[in-house]
């Protein structure tokens, strides 16, 4: 009679520990389930970008601008960016060099070069008239 009780609880035991491992393992699968699914979306961001910078013909490339402050740091920035065509420009005050994103078929390296000299800040490609230049800040001369 004892035996009999003790194996019919060993007996539930033992299914509540099967149940709980079937829950453990839905939890498993679910879980792997939503990182593959969240891996594939990932992934799939990542191509369509890659495609559309392809489509886009964006062009990567760099400037050394000459400058000193934050003042100069937003007038070449904001020169740049106001070029149709131009996604990202960011000029560094330390190396001086300029970080440029721009569609190849509305404008070009030497344009984006030109604006800048246009506001003042010589660089690679031009160099600005000393009539813009002298009408900069005085912590933005940087010509000396
Ligand atoms: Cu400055």
């Amino acid at each position: 009679m004892v035996l009999q009780v003790f194996k019919k609880t060993l007996f539930l035991c033992r299914q509540i520990i099967n149940n709980n491992e079937l829950k453990m393992k839905k939890v498993f699968f679910l879980a792997v389930t939503l990182i593959t699914i969240s891996l594939s979306s990932f992934g799939n961001g990542l191509h369509q970008q890659q495609q559309r910078g392809q489509t886009v013909g964006e062009t990567h490339a760099e400037l050394t601008v000459s400058g000193n402050c934050g003042m100069c740091k937003t007038r070449i920035e904001t020169a740049a960016k106001d070029i149709d065509g131009v996604t990202l420009a960011d000029w560094n005050v330390e190396t001086k060099k300029m970080h440029l994103h721009f569609d190849a078929s509305k404008t070009s390296l030497d344009a984006i070069g030109k604006a800048i000299a246009a506001v003042g800040h010589d660089n690679n490609l031009h160099k600005a008239d000393d009539k813009v230049y002298d009408a900069l800040h005085g912590c933005c001369k940087y010509r000396i």
